[in-house]
């Protein structure tokens, strides 16, 4: 827990340029590692010194333990942040990190460890008195003690993987008959996914909210709770769009819920930026689901309505410094959304996108900002996952900050591969979405309606503009490469054309 002078970034992207920024305002040198398809990321760029790490496939280079620790230790890095994803929940590199004398900027290997066999969390989360979703608290060997468990709480029921989160190896069961077959199936995909067949039970909630609480604490026995996020926008257990606050939260709730997160996070020892799901029922009641122990892709919101920067927060910790953030009951200011911009087709199943960005326009403005791990010239490619850049706004009022999403979505254009960008504005115009009437199966239930419906006007022009940069573009390279013998005739550049359809309100 000493002052350190120099991080080893152990990520790409958005997330590794996010914390590059983050050292940079601490006074910290950033080293960046990058795989042969990221040679030319911004990334790569914004740190002091860049260490090519291997092969694009993530097992080559990302998750490569030795090397990302051999990186360090060869630029001089006391630390390594891990970013999300890749290896940050991964109790053992936590441990080699600290085996090989640098600090993990994390949580303790053990906490990652408690935190990632579900059942033992729910147990530690029963004994420090956060309320659990009704279920078991240890793995169950077969279907037929499952049944016997699924009938002692009540149908529907949930299978859940132990080495579990997010979705894999889940399975609902909504009476005896589908149990055994439900059973099989949870178990292979879960060995699959994990390594580790074991499954545990919970009764089903009905259109829950998926509600998290940002936690963050010190060496100095100091554990802070920085409000909510409501994060029900999500598909197939990818999250698309983030708040907070929640409007489903009181000022009431939110304490409750704060009560409930410091708790968890103080019972197995947690250090640094960590986060507390649960599950909101209908009626009112919260559930503790699981924790994840890193810094979450969403993390922004929380910045946005609390003034802190969570990141330079993470690096304070770990080098044994407090928290700069005041205890009490923090509220939030304001309300901010986020908007994941992802290379996916939502048009097409949401089919993940390849191909070359051609040109980028971030939005800017107040109110505005961009996360961004991508510029023009980058490869997007299927080695990594589809995150281009998270759009975040403020507002002082839900509804302005609403407003405000939708105008930096309009000033968004990305040429060269399809994104969510036209996803997210069906979203922000949809009349539910703009009552905050929404559960985690809200996706679900009116995805189809949404990208049915007419293309929103305010697209148009984005997108108008988005084909004429395109043409041009191409009409330049292939100028370039077969130079014209005679003056090309003279026509209207698509500049000019797109300025006219404007003009005549197209
Ligand atoms: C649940 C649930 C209803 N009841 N558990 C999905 C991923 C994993 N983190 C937990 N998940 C759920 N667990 C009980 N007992 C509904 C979900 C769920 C969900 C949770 C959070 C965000 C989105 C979700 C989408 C579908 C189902």
């Amino acid at each position: 827990m000493a002052p350190f002078k120099r991080v080893l970034v152990a990520n790409r992207g958005e997330v590794a340029l996010r914390v590059i920024r983050a050292c940079h305002e601490e006074g910290l040198e950033a080293v960046a590692v990058y795989s042969d398809a990221d040679r030319l990321s911004p990334h790569v760029r914004a740190a002091h010194v860049a260490v090519p790490i291997g092969a694009a496939p993530a097992a080559e280079s990302y998750l490569d333990i030795a090397k990302l620790i051999e990186a360090a230790r060869t630029t001089e890095c006391q630390a390594i942040h891990p970013g999300y994803g890749f290896l940050s929940e991964r109790a053992p590199f936590a441990e080699a990190v600290t085996q090989a004398g640098l600090t993990f900027v994390g949580p303790p290997a053990t906490a990652i460890q408690a935190m990632g066999d579900k059942t033992e969390a729910r147990r530690r989360m029963q004994a420090a008195g956060v309320p659990v979703v009704p279920g078991t608290t240890r793995p169950v060997p077969d279907h037929v003690q499952a049944g016997a468990e699924a009938a002692r709480l009540g149908y529907p029921v949930l299978l859940k993987a132990v080495a579990g989160g997010g979705g894999k190896g889940m399975r609902l069961v909504r009476d005896e008959a589908e149990l055994e077959s439900a059973f099989q199936g949870a178990e292979s995909e879960a060995m699959k996914a994990f390594g580790a067949g074991e499954l545990y039970l919970e009764k089903y909630l009905d259109r829950p909210r998926h509600i998290e609480i940002q936690i963050l604490a010190d060496t100095y026995g100091r554990v802070v709770a920085l409000g909510e996020r409501e994060c029900s926008i999500q598909r197939r257990h990818q999250k698309l769009i983030e708040e907070a606050p929640s409007v489903a939260v009181t000022p009431a709730l939110r304490r409750r819920l704060s009560e409930a997160a410091t708790a968890a996070a103080g019972s197995v020892g947690y250090l640094g930026a960590g986060t507390i799901e649960f599950l909101l029922a209908p009626t009112g009641e919260f559930y503790f689901l699981e924790m994840n122990t890193r810094l979450q892709v969403e993390h922004p919101v929380t910045e946005l309505v609390f003034g802190v920067d969570i990141v330079r927060e993470q690096l304070r910790v770990a080098q044994g410094q407090p928290l700069r953030v005041h205890s009490g009951a923090l509220q939030p200011r304001g309300h901010a959304i986020e908007c994941r911009i992802t290379a996916e087709d939502p048009f097409n199943d949401f089919l993940p996108a390849t191909g070359m960005i051609r040109y980028l326009q971030a939005p800017s403005g107040p109110g505005v900002r961009w996360d961004g791990g991508v510029e023009a010239g980058n490869e997007v490619t299927l080695f990594y996952d589809p995150l281009l850049a998270k759009l975040i706004v403020w507002g002082d009022t839900r509804a302005a900050a609403l407003q405000r999403m939708r105008r930096a979505l309009r000033e968004l254009v990305i040429v060269g591969i399809p994104s969510s960008q036209a996803f997210h504005l069906r979203v922000l115009a949809d009349p539910d979405f703009q009552r905050g009437d929404v559960d985690v199966t809200y996706l679900e239930r009116v995805g189809e309606r949404l990208l049915a419906a007419e293309l929103a006007p305010e697209l148009i022009q984005p997108l108008a503009i988005a084909a004429a940069l395109l043409a041009e573009e191409q009409r330049a390279s292939a100028a370039a490469a077969a130079p014209p013998t005679a003056p090309p005739p003279a026509r209207p550049s698509v500049w000019t054309l797109a300025a006219r359809r404007e003009s005549v309100g197209g």
